[in-house]
């Protein structure tokens, strides 16, 4: 254990200190969180491959007394170096589809084009590569032992972690906090887009026995007709759905304790930044109006833990870098809160 005698929690986070200026090491520390900074397939804004950076450095701010968490901290967390391969073949890969989504959305065919089917087909190959590269650490720390939080980068980014989960401790259930339902086929022809993580999971992961969404608010029909069909697998909570209930009086402590019946024992969150309002992720990849304050979740996770489910692992993803340092100043503080929840959970 780290020794914890010269550390003081009221003072302002020493910024050489690893995650929320605290003094653990990787090898002391009960949760470790993996930062993916890939951002290949975004659709719009750009940038979230560089958050885990911006939220290491505000995180040295974040007050780390925490009223619900019972001081899970000192049970150590530590974020790993954000790996500058992983980093520069995002960066490259992302300039090829750049040209390659400007080329598609004039309209013109892929097949007609060899340079473009060079590209889509590298695309293809280096995010097969990146989730192999994300389960193979994350499964290499859940061997250890840890726990395991993993940090965007966009949403195709916690596949290989969900695997690896998977592996680790059979059945479980996903709960999605996202504006969109991730769960189109192979989106703009990318295998391992953003956009299409869920439905990659459900296909490929056979422990992944149910998904529970909530806050969606911008999907396709495809999308919808896959929810429909999917016999009760998947379960969507719309925006629109979850607002007109509470505008008809409904409370949202009874809208979650029907979010949290639905999911098994074991449960993986899966956070995307932008089922929040905007005006708490101003910069993401995907912004679309409607959503969460940060407590309505925070409620959300905390009544799955009291309910005895166990959280096996989360994601937090698609946050954004900005001007000012507004997205990671939030990130920072839900990072804190969930490392909180999920080692309290697992005490
Ligand atoms: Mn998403």
């Amino acid at each position: 254990m780290a020794d914890l005698s010269q550390f003081d929690p009221n003072a302002v986070g020493n910024p050489n200190n690893n995650i929320f200026g605290l003094p653990f090491t990787e090898e002391d520390a009960r949760l470790v969180i993996l930062p993916v900074p890939w951002e290949v397939t975004v659709s719009c804004g750009a940038g979230t491959s560089r958050a885990a950076e911006h939220i290491n450095k505000s995180s040295k701010q974040v007050d780390i007394f925490d009223i619900d968490g019972d001081m899970g901290w000192k049970q150590g967390f530590y974020m790993k170096d954000v790996d500058r391969r992983i980093l520069m073949k995002s960066d490259y890969l992302r300039k090829e589809a750049e040209l390659y989504i400007d080329y598609i959305s004039k309209g013109e065919l892929v097949e007609k084009n060899k340079f473009m089917c060079k590209s889509l087909k590298e695309i293809n190959e280096g995010s097969a590569m990146m989730n192999q590269w994300v389960y193979d650490q994350t499964k290499a720390l859940l061997d250890k032992g840890k726990l395991v939080g993993l940090l965007g980068g966009d949403h195709s980014t916690p596949l290989g972690f969900m695997r690896a989960l998977g592996e680790k401790h059979g059945d479980f259930g996903v709960l999605q906090i996202d504006a969109h339902c991730d769960l189109r086929k192979n989106y703009e022809f990318f295998t391992y887009s953003h956009a299409s993580v869920m439905y990659n999971a459900l296909e490929e992961i056979p422990a992944l026995q149910k998904l529970v969404q909530v806050g969606v608010r911008d999907f396709c029909e495809e999308e919808w007709n896959y929810v429909c069909n999917s016999n009760y697998k998947v379960i969507t909570y719309l925006d629109k759905a979850i607002k007109e209930r509470q505008f008809d009086g409904e409370t949202w402590k009874h809208i979650v304790e029907e979010i949290v019946h639905h999911l098994p024992q074991k449960v993986y969150l899966s956070f995307d930044i932008d089922g929040l309002d905007r005006k708490l992720c101003p910069n993401t990849g995907t912004p679309v109006q409607g959503g969460f304050d940060t407590e309505e979740i925070f409620y959300l996770v905390k009544k799955i833990c009291e309910s005895g489910r166990n959280l096996i692992g989360f994601d937090l993803v698609e946050i954004g870098v900005g001007q000012t340092d507004w997205d990671s100043n939030v990130g920072a503080r839900i990072l804190w809160r969930l490392c909180n929840m999920m080692v309290h959970n697992n005490s």
